[in-house]
Parts: C-alpha cells; sequence; structure tokens
C-alpha cells in the first residue's frame, strides 16, 4: 500500500551522503492497520509484538471492523527508525492479527502528482540554472540590453550564482566605481524617503546594517557580509542567484529561511527605476525585513505553504507574496507605511504608494490571492496588513484552506523538511 517516494530527492550526489530514514535518526512516523478476532488478551499481545521490537507508539484507536460482527480495526501509529523496522513489525503481527496493512510512513507516502519540492538545503542547488526571461540573458526593451559592457558584467557576476553551493561563503564582488556610483545614487535618494515612509521594523534595523555590514553611500555591500549579519538576527541567509526564479522555486527557497539574492546593480542610466531585482533592491528593500523575527515568520509561512503545492495554489501564494514582501504596507498607529521591498527600492512607488492615490484594501489572504497586478507599473491597489503577526495568522488559516492533502513543518536542526500527516 505504500506509495512510491516521488517528492525525494533527485540529487545522487548528496543522496548517498544523507540518506534519511536508514541512517540517520529521525524517526519514521509510520501508521498501521490491522484487525482483530475478539478474543481476551489478543491487543495486548499484539502490542506486545510491538514493544519486542523497542518501538514508541504514538497513537492508538479502535472501532467496529465493518465486516464481521466482533471484529476490530486498530490503527496504531509508531516510531520507527527505519524502513525494516516498519517491515518487522508488520511480520511481527501477521500471526496474531487479520489484514495488516501500512497506511503510511511520514516521508513515503506524497500522492503521485505531488511537484517535486526541496526536502534539504542542498535540494536548492538544484534551482541555480534554472533562471527565467532577464536573467542571462536581457530582454530588448531593457536599458542594458544594448549596452556590451554591462551585458559582460552582468555575465559575470551572475556566474558566481550557476556555480554556487550550499554552505559555501558567497563570493566578494569587486564592484566597479560606476556600480559604486549608480548604488550610492539609489542609497542617497532613498534614505531621505525612509524616515517619513518606510515602517518603524525598517528604520529599526537601518542603523545596524550600516554599523555591521557597511551600508552607506560609497560602496555596494557584499552579500557575505550581509548573509552572516541575517543569519545571526532571524537564521534567514541568502544566496546568489542569477536572476528570476520561477514562482514555485523561490518561493520553495523561503521555507529553508533562504532568500534568493541578485547580485549585480541595474543599469546607470536608469538608477530610480528597474522592473527586475538587482542588488539595491535585494539590500535596501529585503534585507532590512528578513531582519525581523516577526517578518522572517510570516516569509517562512508562505514558503512552506509552497512545497509541492499545485500551480494553481503556487499562484496564489505567488499574489500574496507580491501584495506583501512586495508591495505590502501596514498600519503603524495613526500612519500607514511601506514594507514591501519593491516599495522601499523604488524612489518613485515609494512616495506614490503612501501618496492617497492609489486605493487601499485590508488584508484578506483570500481576497489578495485572486488579485490581479501588473508587474512593470505602479500598482493601481495596495493591501493594508495590521502587523507581521496578524499576517502570519491570516496566511498560516488561508495555507490550510489549499488543496495539498500533507503539511510540512521545517528542522532547523537538520535543515530539513518533515512531512506531517496528512491533514
Ligand atoms: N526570483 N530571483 C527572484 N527574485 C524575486 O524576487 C522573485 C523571483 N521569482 C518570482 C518572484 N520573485 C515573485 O514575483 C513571486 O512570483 C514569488
Ligand atoms: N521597482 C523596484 C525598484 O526599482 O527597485 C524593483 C522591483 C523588483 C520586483
Ligand atoms: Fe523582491
Amino acid at each position: 500500500m505504500s506509495a512510491p517516494a516521488v517528492a525525494s530527492t533527485p540529487s545522487p550526489a548528496h543522496g548517498t551522503l544523507h540518506k534519511c530514514g536508514d541512517i540517520s535518526a529521525t524517526p519514521l512516523k509510520s501508521s498501521i492497520v490491522f484487525s482483530i478476532n475478539d478474543r481476551i488478551g489478543i491487543l495486548d499481545e499484539c502490542l506486545a509484538a510491538i514493544k519486542a521490537l523497542s518501538i514508541n507508539l504514538t497513537r492508538i484507536e479502535s472501532r467496529p471492523s465493518k465486516t464481521d460482527d466482533w471484529d476490530y480495526d486498530f490503527f496504531v501509529d509508531f516510531a520507527a527508525t527505519s524502513s525494516d523496522q516498519v517491515a518487522s513489525v508488520v511480520k511481527a503481527l501477521e500471526p496474531l492479527a487479520k489484514q495488516v496493512h501500512i497506511v503510511g510512513t511520514a516521508g513515503d507516502t506524497l500522492p503521485e502528482s505531488t511537484p517535486w519540492f526541496p526536502r534539504k538545503m542542498v535540494d536548492l542547488d538544484t534551482f541555480a540554472d534554472k533562471v527565467l526571461e532577464m536573467g542571462e540573458e536581457l530582454d530588448a526593451d531593457h536599458p542594458g540590453a544594448k549596452d556590451p559592457v554591462y551585458r559582460a558584467r552582468r555575465a559575470e557576476i551572475t556566474k558566481i550564482a550557476k556555480t554556487y553551493k550550499t554552505g559555501m561563503p558567497i563570493p566578494h564582488i569587486e564592484y566597479t566605481k560606476e556600480e559604486n556610483e549608480t548604488w550610492g545614487a539609489v542609497f542617497n535618494k532613498l534614505t531621505t524617503m525612509f524616515p517619513s515612509h518606510a515602517c518603524r521594523e525598517h528604520q529599526y534595523v537601518f542603523p545596524l546594517l550600516v554599523q555591521n555590514c557597511h551600508y552607506g553611500p560609497e560602496a555596494i555591500p557584499q552579500l557575505d557580509s550581509v548573509s552572516r549579519f541575517l543569519k545571526d538576527c532571524t537564521g534567514f541567509t541568502l544566496r546568489p542567484v542569477m536572476g528570476l526564479l520561477t514562482s514555485r522555486d523561490f518561493l520553495n527557497g523561503l521555507a529553508f529561511r533562504v532568500f534568493h539574492s541578485t547580485q549585480y546593480i541595474r543599469h546607470h542610466s536608469r538608477p530610480l527605476y528597474t522592473p527586475e531585482p538587482d542588488v539595491c533592491h535585494e539590500l535596501l528593500g529585503h534585507v532590512p525585513l528578513f531582519a525581523n523575527p516577526d517578518f522572517a515568520d510570516f516569509s517562512q509561512e508562505i514558503g512552506l505553504a509552497s512545497l509541492g503545492a499545485s500551480d494553481e495554489d503556487i499562484e496564489r501564494l505567488a499574489t500574496i507574496y507580491w501584495f506583501t514582501v512586495e508591495f505590502g504596507i501596514c498600519r503603524q498607529g495613526d500612519k500607514i507605511r511601506a514594507y514591501g521591498a519593491g516599495l522601499l527600492s523604488s524612489f518613485g512607488e515609494l512616495e506614490y504608494c503612501l501618496s492617497g492615490k492609489p486605493e487601499l484594501r485590508p488584508f484578506e489572504p483570500a481576497k489578495v490571492a485572486a488579485q490581479k497586478y501588473p508587474i512593470t507599473e505602479y500598482q493601481p491597489v495596495y493591501f493594508v496588513a495590521e502587523s507581521f503577526k496578524d499576517a502570519q495568522m491570516r496566511v498560516r488559516e488561508f495555507a490550510t484552506s489549499l488543496d495539498r492533502p500533507f503539511s510540512v513543518r521545517y528542522n532547523a536542526y537538520t535543515e530539513s523538511i518533515e512531512i506531517l500527516d496528512s491533514k
């Protein structure tokens, strides 16, 4: 009855080293069902047979069997340490009971239609060369498209992301004078607006980034130092990426508290606006928020909901991500402030979103998830969160309404995803 491992790691290089279940001590939560003819002491004998294998039972339920009078079905969950142990339970019960079936073992019972998802941090290595358009090859209308020097420079920088592997320090980049000047222009413009437009969490963290990670108008900070700072704050880390990932891959990374970050900078001809992520957007928009514990929890919640989700649900979650992490605004006292990175890294839109012109609606995930939005111009609608904690609770509640037959939990000690019983 047990289904094949559909969503397991396709990475042979790491598979042998980290074969979960058989060599690790992580318990394999298993469920078994068996029937017994009613007679005194039979259940005791069945349980004793399991006890003799030194296996811990975690749940037991009985119900009258539907087929024969006075038969009973028993549902037992136990924590085995290997798939061999699961088989030995079946063997021990067979002489005592009828119809012994394994209903499921955590980790190998996902429905066959489940899209692949990363189970361990190293699985994120498989995303590296799957970037969408505007990644390595620039679009024709991109300001850098016809500039061969810019193109060559981007290719050089994205090479780092292409070959990056989990656990490596992020390679430093020697930015050019021109690149640092572009950064300086963006930095100086935005920092004049933050006091009146950025949420208080962003404002709290910003000086710490100046102190700890060399944020300032002179030079682009290095991702490696920023990643180590974030790790200390919330466990979030940065991972270099060549460009836009699919929504699925990008959101899956958040489940591990990993934020995929570009390392190149926008074209110098248009410092104050770009439709695509660049190092200004990541460092000035996203990073300060990922240093906040409630925001980190909120972001990971979206990531966890995306693991193994259907394409339709990925679309909904990406839309929620869009209207929160990218373009979210929130109520703070009697003011409304920006916390979305797409706002905090864009001088024009940061001003516009709080100008009273666009429509503001309350943050209700089911409604947000269905909202259409433009990606290359200012948003006509923004959603106002009451707090990151409130938004997280709402997203968690929303996630239970998605059609995924299992739930997941992140184990920070092993940096891996645990599959919980069917919901
Ligand atoms: N990829 N590298 C990268 N950075 C993003 O911010 C990003 C992405 N892919 C999709 C995406 N953002 C969102 O617009 C949602 O689709 C999740
Ligand atoms: N428009 C933003 C900026 O100019 O910084 C980037 C948004 C990336 C989604
Ligand atoms: Fe972004």
